[in-house]
């Protein structure tokens, strides 16, 4: 009769883990995670001229020390990296691209850290048309 208590115990911890990991899945929509959510240029865009910085918006809060942009030009080669943030707009961040010259498919890459913890990553492309 000495075991059957911590059984018991061990049960009831054991119920109330899978209760608060269903609860998570569950409310993870709702959990601002910091998935990319607008860019300028955007995904897709063709501009006339090449831009002079990247600009990310993302749903939460990142760390622009934890966080990298790159941008790669028409013939593969990255031609800018890195990423700035102010505290007034936590979930922005920016990269300056006063080298990036020339038409063609660009590809922006990013790698971030959210402020609850998780990287997000992603990448898309856009074009430039004119120069
Ligand atoms: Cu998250």
């Amino acid at each position: 009769m000495v075991k059957r208590p911590r059984e018991t115990k061990i049960k009831t911890w054991v119920e109330t883990v899978l209760v608060v990991a269903v609860m998570s899945v569950g409310a993870a929509p709702a959990v601002a995670h910091s998935f990319l959510v607008d860019a300028t240029p955007s995904s897709k865009d063709h501009v006339a001229a090449a831009p002079k910085a990247i600009k990310l918006r993302f749903g939460g809060g990142v760390e622009p020390s934890y966080s990298t942009i790159t941008v790669e030009d028409a013939k593969g080669k990255i031609v800018a990296e890195g990423a700035t943030g102010k505290p007034d707009t936590p979930r922005e961040l920016v990269l300056d691209t006063p080298k990036l010259s020339g038409a063609g498919r660009h590809v922006v890459r990013y790698r971030v850290l959210s402020t609850d913890g998780h990287i997000a990553q992603g990448a898309y492309e856009f074009f430039v048309d004119g120069q």
